[in-house]
């Protein structure tokens, strides 16, 4: 039907990668919805460009530009400007019905059934089954909704300082009113879920339809070699399940990377994976050559003082330290640690 959609939201060239894998895996299991994705003005150009080739429908939303009741709303609860953006959904008018599904999430079967269901539909949330989780939701885009959740946020703001917080608030009947409202939990299944109630997890996991990568670290800030499948980095997070999160490795690195290098072209990247890691880095040492050494020195000590947060952020602006940290020698010396 032309007038319903998955939506999805990224406000950074991180959880966009996540909106490509999510749009991608909609795709591959052949979805008769439309795709659209809500973007930050910070997801720079080439993220937008494969977002477009994947989404039926890409818009920039900057609540700050918007001059409206949201920009309003926002100035007075300046906290909740990405959950604002997010609320956003709720002006896509030109479609009758939604289903929202956060970035992070990624589909492993058919969902189109989520449309036979009303506002508002979700999941519980694992840590709260009263409350509903707010990465996967049935909902009907209406300015009057959008207009009334803004007032909400501007009277109570948000009980968790995000949109959960909000949207429970609002839909506040969920728990008791209407049980065709209660989405079964395998279309929003969170990683969590799987060590608090393992035997559960065995009993029931293996028909989920959702899965939801819930958490701090998402599967973007790992590594992954696709030559030998290993997925690497992020010590302190053990909430993943491995075979998820080598199947959106997967899809990442077979469908959507091979993209990103055409849409950045010329322009070195971060893409996540190993192998292209080392083949970007080889092309630009032949490139640049002898000038290389005079300054890696220089480049080295400055690049010292960054932390490894600032780092990964210039990575993914396509602005690695090519001459001093992020040096063809000092990859080659990291990937020799890998492969012993
Ligand atoms: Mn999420």
């Amino acid at each position: 039907m032309a007038d319903q959609a998955f939506v999805t939201l990224a406000t950074n060239d991180n959880y966009a990668r996540g909106a490509m894998v999510l749009g991608k895996s909609l795709r591959k299991h052949n979805t008769t919805k439309k795709l659209v994705a809500l973007i930050g003005p910070q997801v720079s150009e080439p993220s937008q460009s494969v977002l477009k080739r994947i989404y039926d429908e890409v818009r920039v939303v900057d609540v700050l530009d918007s001059g409206d009741t949201a920009h309003l709303a926002m100035m007075k609860r300046p906290e909740l400007g990405v959950t604002f953006t997010k609320l956003h959904c709720w002006t896509l008018t030109h479609y009758s019905k939604c289903v929202f599904m956060d970035a992070d999430t990624m589909v492993l079967s058919n969902i189109d059934e989520l449309f036979d269901r009303e506002e508002l539909s979700a999941a519980p949330d694992p840590g709260w089954p009263d409350c509903f989780n707010s990465g996967v939701f049935v909902f009907r885009p209406s300015v009057e909704t959008h207009g009334k959740l803004l007032q909400y946020c501007t009277e109570h703001g948000s009980f968790d300082g995000g949109d959960q917080g909000i949207l429970n608030g609002f839909f506040s009947n969920w728990a008791t009113a209407d049980i065709s409202k209660h989405l079964p939990f395998i279309y929003n299944l969170s990683s969590i879920a799987i060590y608090t109630y393992l035997p559960a997890f065995k009993q029931y996991g293996g028909n989920a339809k959702v899965v939801h990568f819930l958490g701090k670290t998402k599967p973007w800030d790992y590594t992954f070699d696709p030559k030998t499948k290993q997925i690497s980095g992020s010590e302190q997070d053990a909430a993943t399940h491995p075979t998820f999160l080598l199947n959106w490795w997967t899809l990442y690195s077979g469908d959507v990377v091979p993209m990103l290098h055409e849409e950045y072209g010329e322009q070195p990247f971060h893409s996540g994976c190993v192998e292209f890691q080392h083949s970007e880095t080889v092309t630009f040492e032949s490139e640049q050559g002898e000038s290389r050494s005079s300054h890696a020195h220089a480049q080295a000590s400055q690049s010292q003082q960054m932390s490894s947060e600032e780092r990964k952020q210039k990575w993914e602006q396509g602005q690695a330290d090519y001459l001093g940290m992020d040096s063809f020698d000092n990859i080659q010396r990291k990937l020799d640690t890998f492969l012993k």
